[in-house]
């Protein structure tokens, strides 16, 4: 099925009125997997803005149109091997399993419990949203938050000038575990994170896939309530976040980037980076660079 048919005639499995902040990238994404997957899906996720805002609505009404359950911070990959496995010897084989986690809740404290579902083959579909911090608890750093970035735990004044390490490329590390399907994905780019969660459904019925998804947040980055997709989009274009996939071990870029912008033009999108210095912009700019060499030897 052609990609806007898929969004325009499955329906939305989101209730009217959940309490994501306005222009949360997280939500369209969140959209957008139940749309694809429907009813028939097993759906977890664990404490952080989906599960928080994503699915619930105001006054502890229910925002989605399927039940949902909570796993720990720590444990989603491990929670859903049960999980599936009970499905599987059920012959229940035609069921969804997918874990929807944040970056803190896969790559940092769900990390372990990720890694060895990953590299057990366990048929799940797991989803890392990326808002590139502990956004639900008041925007702390984690792994996958950017050089630069002001958080509530990387001032940016005199001494420090945001966050002085580089992001960890979680999708690298979950492709190296040589599971079935492993892609990076944005909401700029809808027909693109259309094929790719398709591609991760159907791989998941044969073992583990990985989704990255890149989601924006405007409250957290300080940038308007609009320009989600505008920020998203130059995140792709600055190879920040670049788009790829990689199937039975074959790394492929699905969204060519011949003339990347300066992460510095990205950077003036969002109040985020308004406290990083020329240094850390070089060193930034430095790691997406080789970041991006690795990649495009990897897809050669
Ligand atoms: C073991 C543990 N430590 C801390 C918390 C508190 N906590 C709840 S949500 C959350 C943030 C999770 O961040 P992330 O997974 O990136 O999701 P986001 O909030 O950004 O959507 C934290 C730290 C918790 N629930 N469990
Ligand atoms: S804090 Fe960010 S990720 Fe969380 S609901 Fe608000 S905009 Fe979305
Ligand atoms: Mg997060």
């Amino acid at each position: 099925m052609n990609y806007l048919d898929v969004l325009s005639t499955k329906p939305d499995m989101l209730s009217p009125g959940i309490s994501t902040c306005g222009g949360c990238a997280m939500e369209i994404a969140l959209r957008r997997v139940l749309q694809i997957a429907g009813p028939n899906t097993v759906f977890s996720i664990p404490p952080g803005c989906a599960a928080g805002a994503g699915t619930m609505g105001w006054n502890f009404t229910n925002g989605v149109r399927i039940p949902v359950h909570i796993s720990l911070l720590p444990n989603m990959g491990s929670m859903m091997t049960g999980v599936s496995q009970m499905y599987q010897r059920r012959g229940r084989e035609e069921v969804n399993i997918i874990a929807f986690a944040g970056d803190g809740a896969s790559a940092d404290c769900g990390f372990q419990a990720l890694s060895g579902a990953a590299e057990r083959g366990e048929r799940m579909l797991y989803i890392c949203y990326d808002n590139e911090g502990y956004m639900n608890t008041g925007f702390q750093r984690s792994s996958t938050t950017t050089m630069g970035s002001l958080t509530s735990t990387t001032p940016a004044g005199s001494v420090t000038h945001g966050k002085a390490q580089a992001q960890k490329q979680l999708a690298f590390i979950m492709a190296m575990h040589r599971v079935e399907y492993v892609a990076t994905l944005s909401p700029a780019y809808m027909k693109d994170f259309v094929d790719k969660v398709e591609k991760g459904l159907a791989a998941s019925k044969r073992g583990f896939a990985f989704l990255h998804v890149y989601t924006p947040c405007p409250t957290g980055w300080h940038f308007a309530q609009d320009m989600a997709i505008q920020v998203a989009r130059a995140g792709v274009k600055a190879n920040i976040t670049p788009l790829f996939e990689v199937e039975g071990g074959v790394w492929r870029q699905t969204v060519k980037n011949s003339r990347p912008i300066p992460v510095a033009e990205y950077a003036k999108l969002m109040k985020k980076y308004e406290g990083i210095d020329e240094e850390t912009l070089a060193r930034w700019q430095k790691s997406v660079d080789a970041d991006a060499d690795t990649l495009a030897r990897l897809t050669k």
